[in-house]
């Protein structure tokens, strides 16, 4: 008893006065998962805490930005990104309305999206951000709601993005015009050109034309071919020559969820194709990306042809690899990475853009309410049910309300050092962040995390 009680005033001690060296921050991790066990989380209490929080930034955008994509939270302006709304913000947070039995707002919401979304608009778009987030909320709308005008919304989006694939070597163009098909920006990533496999699946799953499938699994595959000779997978390609333009590899920004739609397709849709695909390509991340250090698992930068490390920079989205790991039932190292990802949150409070894990500093400090690390949280505490990813999602939560609430809304940080506020709120915070932070403590049966498989946006489709 006694000793638990020491290892509960240590963690409260380090909690209070923040985590600063590589062996305190180590120690610490390590004390909670003791400590959080003698002591719990009300995760109803908690549950209820990120539902209103939910509506306190939905309310902010209902005042000052509805019908926009987005709310500028700080100058308190509405803000698209086009010259004409998407909807962004409505529809990447219709699902998670539904979730949380906001059944008012979501009815609002709704009536908005059949009254004023048109894709028949002569303007650019970027393919992988609005398919992610328009085309992926639109289908989980439509699985969840039951509304046939979401599928054909959905449908009618997607034929348009589909022009982008329409290049020498079926991998898609960046930037697609929805009312002309024009395409640009042939030097591309493998995120932009691998990320749409899970909402396309379930596109031709729905409609039962197959060719959304099959256009998004020709990308795929032209993208794996592209692989070094040791597996890995380059940052830089041009899609219609099909070379490398940049040679480093890595789990960050850029190729992250091209590996996630690997491993998320060849569950949702039982494909063989793509099981072949990614057991190789895990095998050469675990090997030349892992980086066990003595102050943990981190996952760096390599040459895509040597193996040799480039940098051990690791940052904000990287951290969606732990889930991936846990699906992959690779729960060892899972669990070890949501520990180095909430190292990194605590690092200065809220977790930077980019760190170096060699130095324990800073590289990047912007902190854009990004979701990954409360993902992390959540897959971990579904496949192991340890209540010490309650605690890492609750301190998370926390401090995500101490540093970016607003009087109106939520704001991205400029500087996680300074705690310096930025005039920006993305459409991902209501559907990635406080969704994965809501099912984490959520205890209704709304949702079964083993029986569905969430675009990388965080939007669930029903597995089959
Ligand atoms: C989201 O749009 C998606 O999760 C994407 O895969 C990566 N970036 C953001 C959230 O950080």
């Amino acid at each position: 008893m006694k000793y638990i009680f020491i290892l509960a005033v240590s963690i409260l001690f380090l909690l209070a006065f923040g985590f600063k060296s590589q062996g305190q921050a180590l120690e610490a991790t390590m004390t909670m998962s003791v400590a959080d066990n003698t002591r719990g989380v009300d995760k109803k209490e908690m549950a209820a805490k990120v539902k209103a929080e939910f509506l306190h930034a939905w309310n902010g955008y209902k005042t000052y930005a509805w019908g926009y994509d987005a709310l500028q939270p700080l100058s308190k302006k509405p803000h698209n990104w086009y010259k004409k709304s998407l909807l962004m913000t409505p529809v990447d947070a219709f699902d998670t309305m539904l979730l949380m039995d906001l059944t008012a707002e979501a009815g609002e919401a709704k009536e908005l999206i059949f009254k004023d979304l048109d894709f028949d608009v002569d303007m650019d778009v970027q393919n992988f951000e609005v398919s992610i987030r328009i085309l992926g909320g639109l289908l989980s709308a439509y699985e969840l709601d039951g509304d046939r005008r979401f599928l054909s919304l959905a449908e009618d989006l997607a034929q348009r993005l589909m022009k982008a694939f329409n290049s020498p070597t079926g991998m898609p163009y960046r930037m697609v015009n929805l009312k002309t098909g024009a395409v640009s920006g042939e030097i591309s990533n493998p995120a932009e050109i691998g990320t749409y496999l899970v909402e396309y699946g379930t596109l031709s799953r729905h409609t039962g034309n197959p060719i959304y499938y099959e256009t998004a699994m020709k990308a795929m595959k032209a993208l794996y071919a592209l692989r070094s000779p040791i597996n890995l997978t380059a940052e830089g390609i041009n899609v219609e020559t099909g070379k490398v333009t940049n040679p480093e590899s890595h789990i960050s920004g850029c190729i992250d969820s091209y590996l996630e739609y690997m491993l998320k397709g060849s569950i949702l849709f039982n494909d063989q194709e793509l099981t072949a695909m990614w057991t190789p390509t895990i095998e050469a991340v675990n090997k030349y990306l892992a980086d066990p250090t003595p102050g943990g698992l981190w996952y760096g930068h390599a040459d895509m042809y040597t193996g040799k490390r480039t940098s051990t920079s690791y940052g904000a989205l990287d951290a969606f690899f732990a889930g991936t790991l846990a699906m992959n039932n690779d729960l060892e190292k899972a669990a070890a990475l949501q520990n180095s990802n909430f190292r990194m949150w605590m690092l200065e409070g809220v977790e930077p853009e980019q760190m170096n894990y060699a130095t324990m500093k800073v590289e990047n400090g912007s902190y854009i309410l990004r979701p990954e690390n409360f993902e992390g949280a959540y897959y971990l505490y579904q496949y192991t049910h340890d209540e010490r990813y309650l605690e890492m999602g609750k301190t998370m939560f926390e401090n995500l309300v101490k540093y970016c609430r607003t009087d109106e809304a939520y704001a991205a940080i400029k500087d996680v050092r300074t705690k310096e506020k930025r005039d920006y709120m993305e459409s991902f915070f209501f559907a990635e962040t406080l969704k994965y932070a809501f099912l984490l403590f959520d205890d209704s049966d709304k949702l079964n995390f083993h029986k569905v498989i969430f675009n990388t946006e965080a939007h669930p489709y029903k597995r089959e």
